[in-house]
């Protein structure tokens, strides 16, 4: 609890522009749900997470500004949320340091985002990579978070958190918050255009893979014109049809109607049509916030300001909850 409030925190890595599937299954999530002024809530950049895999220097400062900038123009108002990057809190590496210590390698090995990010980038299986939840679940527990917000893919993450959470409170008392999980209704688990049975992914080399969320109108409307459906020639909502249950999955997150709607809507339609109306939708949702994004961007003094204050901000809750941690494992503090 801060100030009577209960805690939300969630945050992404910036390891590019992120796409329609983050917005869809995370950042939306989060702008609904920091309306409520029940909850305080913090977002992070989590840029600790990036360097897991190799990133260039100057295209990693460029895509924490980029993404802080996006959280902003999504409609996550830092006056109010603490929006900061994870690596101007000196806390996050230090409890992580301290959780692996109560993290069992057995644990790591079942992590399934491990296995696919090891296979993915099979010269660099660095360390950093295998204990990457171990940090997560130090990004969470310093703020004593009662509720993170994520997509499904993240949710066994969530578990070891609560896990590791729940075995350090058993040597050392109430320490930690148990933390529990939101994933949205729609838009949780968005699917890559040109495989829709894997999900779509911000690192995918492929750029008609995914929709980045600076794209603009033709571009998204070419991206959707060349998504891989199937030769069935049918509109039907069935994992039998990967290619157009995404496209279905992706107008309802868009647009707010069920999955009946959009199919009493599309009765009768041809797949070309239904990319037309996608493409269409994405490109309507995604034109206020891009013009945002470019008002933000000419407005360096501002952003500057809202990164030093909410680092403040942030290490202030984060140090808290590191001092009981020290205290209660032994250190001299
Ligand atoms: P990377 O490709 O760099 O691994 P990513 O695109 O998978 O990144 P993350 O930074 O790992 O994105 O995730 C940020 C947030 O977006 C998380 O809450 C995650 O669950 C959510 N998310 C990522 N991809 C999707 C997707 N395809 N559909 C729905 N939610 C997603
Ligand atoms: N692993 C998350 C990003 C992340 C995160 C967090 C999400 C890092 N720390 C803490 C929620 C809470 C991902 O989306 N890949």
């Amino acid at each position: 609890m801060i100030d009577g409030k209960k805690v939300m925190l969630s945050g992404m890595q910036s390891t590019g522009i992120i796409t329609l599937g983050n917005y869809l299954g995370a950042l939306k999530n989060w702008v609904d749900l920091s309306d409520d002024d029940s909850i305080k809530c913090f977002y992070g950049i989590m840029d600790l997470h990036s360097i897991t895999v190799r990133q260039d220097p100057a295209e990693l400062r460029k895509n924490a500004r980029t993404l802080l900038m996006l959280y902003i123009a999504a409609g996550l108002d830092p006056e109010k949320n603490c929006i900061f990057f994870q690596s101007h809190v000196p806390a996050h590496a230090e409890l992580a340091w301290i959780l692996n210590c109560y993290t069992y390698m057995g644990e790591m090995n079942r992590m399934t985002q491990f296995k696919d990010k090891s296979a993915k980038h099979a010269d660099n299986i660095n360390t950093g990579l295998f204990t990457y939840p171990v940090l997560m679940a130090a990004d969470i527990l310093l703020y004593q978070a009662d509720y993170v917000p994520v997509g499904k893919d993240q949710m066994q993450h969530l578990e070891i958190t609560r896990d590791i959470a729940n075995r350090f409170n058993g040597i050392y008392g109430d320490v930690f918050t148990i933390p529990e999980g939101y994933v949205g209704q729609t838009g949780a688990k968005i699917m890559s255009l040109q495989d829709p049975t894997k999900k779509m992914s911000k690192s995918d080399e492929n750029p008609n893979a995914s929709i980045s969320l600076l794209d603009d109108k033709d571009t998204i409307m070419r991206k959707f014109k060349k998504a891989v459906t199937d030769s069935d020639g049918f509109i039907a909502y069935s994992d039998d049809k990967p290619g157009i249950k995404n496209l279905i999955d992706i107008y309802c997150a868009v647009t707010g109607i069920t999955v009946e709607e959009a199919l009493n809507e599309f009765d009768g339609m041809g797949y070309g049509v239904l990319k037309e109306h996608v493409g269409e939708a994405v490109a309507g949702k995604l034109v206020p916030l891009q013009e945002r994004f470019k008002e933000l961007s000419q407005d360096k003094a501002y952003i500057d300001r809202i990164i030093k204050e909410n680092a403040e901000q942030a290490a202030y809750y984060a140090n808290k909850t590191l001092r009981k941690v020290k205290k209660k494992v032994g250190f001299i503090i």
